[in-house]
């Protein structure tokens, strides 16, 4: 009776996928509808343009608290681009509807 000699496993592992360059630019978009940022909280990167759209039937501000950007307001059915810049988290809120608070994030 021949003992064999274990081997070690030898299988190779996943491949990895290579890292990839700076990704680019993405077009985001927020509904302003029933009184809320929707979605309340979002990713981005710098660069990301980001269009807030009011289908509510009553303006809207998007107002960043630190001052990053403001709308002013944004009448029934019209829209807001920024482009994303900077780091963090960006609370903004609807000067005209306090409880109307939302987030970007940042990297
Ligand atoms: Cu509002």
């Amino acid at each position: 009776m021949a003992l064999v000699p274990a081997v070690a496993g030898a299988a190779p592992g996943p491949a990895h996928p290579s890292a990839s360059a700076a990704p680019a630019a993405r077009e985001l978009a927020v509904a302003i509808d029933g009184m809320r940022f929707v979605p309340a909280a979002l990713a981005v990167r710098p660069g990301d343009r980001v269009t807030w759209i009011n289908k509510d039937l009553v303006p809207h501000t998007v107002t960043a608290r630190d001052g990053r950007f403001d709308s002013k307001a944004i009448a029934a059915g019209a829209s807001f681009t920024w482009t994303a810049s900077g780091k963090g988290h960006v609370d903004y809120a609807c000067l005209y509807h306090p409880t109307m608070v939302a987030t970007l994030t940042l990297p």
